[in-house]
């Protein structure tokens, strides 16, 4: 079975991993998320990527959900000892590794993905990890600093403000001029199912959806697609969904999350069993829908979760 998965950092990865528990034996290509890339010290740093590599080649801080294991902040202190930042992004020194590798390849011309392609040598997900785009994509948010209108790099609003400020928009810059990487859309042709994990809807899931030909090629696609929802009992179960689907004008439940996708993209929607109560408004709304429980609290709980997402594809098809 050849399944896509469409995935931004934590949410993806963690769902990745049930997934490849639950199917063992499929053929996994995972569209990853650059709209969160950044440069810094000069370096291009691609946090989901990396996130989904980590996680699925045993190399992630597991009680953190991003960056590296066993890792040790020496070279980031030795920066801020010349004044050199920002400081309130966490580079450690085994991810920065990973963060000079890239840069590197990238300077000497290969694409990102041909880039991601040699860094998954090393640390053999199990399946096929391709950038959304080789072009440069970068999520600003708006936000009113002292009364001004801003637009700020969408980590130095989650990382350096923590959302404590409201997003007032959310844009994808350089997605409308952005070509999808090459692989992303021969693999959704290619697909038997095409999977929502419970990524953020916006800038994760939203952002891989901009970029011009990937929601066409998967509504073409003519195969089931079914999304998990990111948001339980109201709330992001962590992180910033809540913002950033206030700033598109969508509120946090479950079922606004599935409307937002709409019944032109999704054919099975699963939320939270403490959500039940959404099933009939998703249903009404075109998209087949069941309540299961949809918490990651280990690996078996995720790989449940993406067999009822199989499941639920199978129902649609
Ligand atoms: P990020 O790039 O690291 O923010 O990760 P993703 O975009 O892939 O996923 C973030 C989303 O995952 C958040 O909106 C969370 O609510 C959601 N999430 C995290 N853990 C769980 C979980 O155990 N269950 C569900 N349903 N959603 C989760
Ligand atoms: N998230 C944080 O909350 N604080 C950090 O300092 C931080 C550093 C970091 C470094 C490398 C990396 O790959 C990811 C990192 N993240 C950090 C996570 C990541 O930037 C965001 O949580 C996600 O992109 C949010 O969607
Ligand atoms: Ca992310």
């Amino acid at each position: 079975m050849r399944i896509v998965v469409l995935a931004g950092g934590i949410g993806g990865a963690r769902f990745l991993r049930g997934l490849k528990r639950a199917v063992p034996d499929a053929d996994i290509t995972v569209i990853g998320n650059t709209g969160d890339d950044i440069h810094l010290f000069g370096l291009k740093v691609c946090p989901d990527l990396d996130t989904v590599m980590y996680t699925l080649g045993g190399g992630i801080n597991e009680e953190q959900g991003w960056g590296r294991t066993d890792e040790t902040f020496h070279l980031k202190e030795e920066l801020a000892a010349y004044g050199v930042g920002p400081e309130w992004f966490g580079l450690g020194d085994r991810d920065f590794a990973t963060h000079i590798v890239r840069t590197q390849m990238i300077s000497a011309g290969y694409p990102l993905s041909a880039v991601t392609e040699a860094l998954c040598d090393r640390w053999q997900p199990g399946v096929r990890l391709i950038p959304m785009t080789d072009d440069r994509v970068e999520t600003h948010v708006a936000v009113e600093v002292d009364g001004e209108r801003r637009a700020i790099h969408f980590q130095e609003y989650w990382v350096r403000l923590r959302a404590s400020v409201p997003a007032q928009a959310v844009v994808p810059v350089g997605a409308e001029q952005a070509k999808p990487a090459p692989g992303v859309l021969e693999a959704i042709a290619q697909a038997d199912v095409v999977l929502f994990p419970p990524s953020n809807p916006v800038v994760s899931v939203g952002t891989i959806l901009a970029v011009p030909g990937i929601r066409e090629a998967i509504a073409d696609a003519g195969v089931p697609v079914v999304g998990l929802s990111p948001i339980v009992g109201d709330a992001p179960v962590r992180g910033m969904a809540d913002k950033v689907l206030a700033a598109v004008g969508v509120e946090a439940t479950a079922a606004a999350v599935a409307e937002h996708y709409g019944s032109g993209l999704l054919d099975g929607w699963l939320v939270d069993t403490v959500d039940a109560g959404a099933v009939e408004r998703v249903e009404a709304a075109g998209i087949r829908c069941r309540a299961v429980p949809l918490l990651m609290t280990d690996e078996d709980a995720a790989a449940q979760m993406a067999r009822e997402a199989l499941a639920l594809a199978e129902e649609v098809r």
